[in-house]
């Protein structure tokens, strides 16, 4: 563990700074042209002005450093270990790491932490640390201010979040919307948890109430395999679709259809749909649209849905269901004590 100290030395909050990887911490390799990762410990060297923070930080780099490209759900129960290993020694978290699939990890982790109540900030770049244009900086700068702030006697911010560019998004609402801009993420159906300026202004109302403090943090580590996203398009032929409902150890299904939940209305679809849930598979259905939520009650084509079993997430990201299918069926609850758990916003990743 790297400490890195403030200069100003009176009361100051203590922020643990854990880095993953992706373009914040790369550099480009002199051989191959390409981007990659280096020793956090150099980030420290780019950004002198983190000293005058008014602030502890020390950091911790995961023992493996990746593209988060390479995610894995492995990835998402080792960062969940250090939160819980240095839970009561600081005050807030950012977690740098790529934007690829910070989403992702940002929605399996707000399900993860059980009884959150500090802020884990995640955050990342599109240009790399080392080139001088790079928004790593701000975005790290402006992390470290929001996981550091405080709302009187509690963090201002007490839930897992993501701040890109001029934007704090609860995390399991974002999308990577952009592969280019630097303005990348979005939070389609929901409001910015605050927007950057001269001030960081927070939307308070938008703010998750803290757990309670005096519950000790839990970290869910079962995550369940056998999930998997499908999205619909005209033409979908029914051999593929049934190989892929077949699969052995098909737990969960995330459904992408049209827009406000709607699907075809074939005999082969829904009765596919209808075999594949009550075999036990559950089918969560999601949007493919930008925003809004899924409403099968509105068209026949998403009451047949229903019918068959077909449950609504409402408006939920796809990163959002697919993760919270992995975290609810890692349960291995009954049948209906799983549905009721899909059913509820457990993080605020829905609203009906
Ligand atoms: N490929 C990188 C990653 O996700 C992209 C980035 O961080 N901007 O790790």
């Amino acid at each position: 563990m790297q400490s890195i100290k403030s200069e100003n030395n009176t009361s100051r909050p203590s922020i643990l700074l854990i880095y993953t990887g992706g373009t914040i911490g790369m550099k480009r390799d002199e051989e191959s042209g390409a981007l990659v990762p280096f020793d956090f410990s150099g980030i420290y060297e780019e950004f002198p002005s983190i000293k005058r923070l008014h602030v502890d930080i020390d950091v911790h780099t995961m023992p493996k450093l990746i593209d988060s490209s390479n995610v894995q759900p492995s990835d998402w129960c080792a960062i969940a270990e250090v939160l819980q290993q240095n839970y009561e020694r600081y005050d807030g978290f950012v977690i740098l790491h790529g934007t690829d699939t910070m989403s992702y990890t940002a929605s399996a982790l707000s399900f993860m932490l059980e009884n959150l109540a500090k802020p884990v900030v995640f955050t990342g770049s599109q240009i790399p640390i080392g080139v001088m244009r790079t928004d790593g900086r701000e975005n790290l700068i402006t992390a470290i201010e929001v996981a550091s702030a405080r709302d009187g006697e509690r963090p201002m911010v007490p839930e897992v979040s993501l701040l890109f560019h001029s934007r704090l998004l609860r995390g399991n609402r974002t999308h990577k919307g952009s592969a280019e801009e630097l303005d990348a993420f979005c939070s389609p159906n929901y409001p910015s948890l605050a927007e950057v300026g001269v001030k960081i202004a927070y939307n308070r109302s938008a703010i998750a109430t803290p757990s309670d403090s005096s519950t000790p943090l839990r970290i869910a580590t079962m995550l369940s395999e056998g999930v998997a996203i499908i999205k619909l398009f005209p033409g979908i032929g029914e051999y593929t679709l049934r190989a892929i409902l077949s699969v052995e150890g098909l737990r969960g299904v995330v459904l992408e259809t049209y827009g406000a939940g709607n699907a075809p209305t074939s005999d082969w679809f829904l009765k596919l749909m209808r075999e594949t849930v009550e075999r036990g598979v559950i089918v969560m259905n999601v949007t493919q649209c930008q925003n809004g939520s899924v409403e099968m009650a509105l068209y026949e084509t998403g009451q047949r849905l229903q019918a068959a079993g077909v449950l609504s997430a409402y408006d939920m990201t796809t990163e959002a269901a697919i993760t919270k299918l992995m975290y609810v069926l890692g349960k291995n609850l009954s049948g209906e004590e799983t549905l009721s758990l899909l059913r509820t916003p457990l993080r605020g990743e829905f609203t009906m």
